[in-house]
């Protein structure tokens, strides 16, 4: 493995091609690359650790990526480096989107203390990139100290994200109705801090009302496993207001939760977590990757849809198939 070394070795050293090597190599499904993958990883995870993990997240249109790059600039100018993992469900089937985020993080992506790196969903439902776990420890082994998870809000993706972050911020706009913004209790409840965007100019007392009214809400909300309930904000990535106030207050939040113990608990049951999602990825992998069920599938689905045989039924052969290696049963 004299390639994951020299990986690592310039991955470590600051080297950003590296890092997207890296990613690529982490994200790649090929089981060829499966090995040097594990053995990167478990490297980056001896130094990794000392980032925060905070998740963006809010329906596509509400300014994640636009307030990405005020934000990141902020934390850049107290010193720290920042990296985007940009998770785009659409990218994969439209191309999509990518781009456009690229362009509204393009005085973050010139930065010499950034890395914004877009990925594409790989298929997964709920939308958090398949690898996004192993990007975050790849991306602090690179030196990056802050790393900010942009994905869309769906209420599920909520729940995956709050699994691999320290602390989300929720982006909400005023008044575009609750509904249209899918608004649910789950979504809330994965908040730490909540930010009205595009706050400037008219739009501001709008906020500051849609503020108290949520305020409201939010206290009957049950408080985040760290004993707390959402702060909410006002801000606007455009005129820049509330920008160095959200940072402020994340690292205050941050700063409370290292200290209380927190931050490691929530870690460890994190890991708890990853655990079983790497089983679950590992058991899907190796059963597609199956030559028997290869061979099976095609039949059994054409039978499924013919309607002759139930989904459930095919799925017990199919898993059946899978556990023996098509020996015969004892
Ligand atoms: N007026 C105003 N427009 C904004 C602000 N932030 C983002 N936008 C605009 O909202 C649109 C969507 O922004 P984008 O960051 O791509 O949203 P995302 O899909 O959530 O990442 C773009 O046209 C932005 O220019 C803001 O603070 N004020
Ligand atoms: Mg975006």
């Amino acid at each position: 493995m004299a390639d994951v070394e020299s990986l690592l070795t310039a991955l470590r050293s600051g080297d950003r091609a590296a890092l997207g090597q890296a990613i690529t190599l982490a994200e790649s499904s090929r089981e060829a690359d499966a090995a040097e993958a594990r053995s990167l990883i478990e490297q980056c995870l001896l130094v990794a650790g000392e980032g925060l993990r905070i998740g963006i997240t809010g329906i596509p249109g509400v300014g994640k990526s636009t307030l990405i790059d005020a934000y990141g600039l902020w934390l850049i100018a107290q010193g720290h480096r920042v990296a985007v993992l940009a998770i785009d469900p659409s990218s994969e089937r439209s191309g999509g989107s990518i781009l456009g985020d690229k362009t509204r993080m393009e005085q973050l992506a010139q930065h010499e203390q950034a890395f914004i790196r877009p990925s594409p969903t790989g298929g997964m439902l709920g939308g958090v990139a398949r690898r996004t776990r192993e990007a975050i420890v790849l991306c602090e082994a690179a030196g990056y100290d802050r790393i900010l998870i942009e994905t869309v809000g769906t209420g599920q993706n909520e729940l995956e994200v709050d699994r691999m972050t320290d602390l989300n911020v929720l982006l909400l706009i005023a008044g575009a109705g609750d509904e249209l913004q899918g608004i649910k209790r789950g979504i809330m409840e994965s908040a730490d801090v909540i930010a009205f965007t595009k706050c400037e100019g008219d739009a501001r007392a709008r906020a500051d009302s849609a503020r108290r009214d949520l305020r409201g809400a939010v206290q009957l909300l049950p408080s985040r496993p760290s004993g707390r309930r959402a702060e909410i904000l006002l801000t606007s990535a455009i005129s820049g207001e509330g920008i160095a106030e959200l940072g402020a207050l994340v690292e205050t939040l941050h700063a409370g939760d290292r200290a209380s113990g927190f931050q490691e608990e929530h870690r460890r049951s994190q890991s708890l977590q990853w655990l079983d999602s790497a089983i679950e990825q590992g058991l899907r992998e190796s059963f597609q990757r199956d030559q028997g069920i290869a061979q099976a599938m095609p039949a059994l689905r054409e039978a499924v849809r013919a309607g002759t045989k139930s989904p459930f039924a095919a799925a017990t052969e199919l898993l059946a198939l899978f556990r023996t290696g098509g020996a015969p049963r004892p």
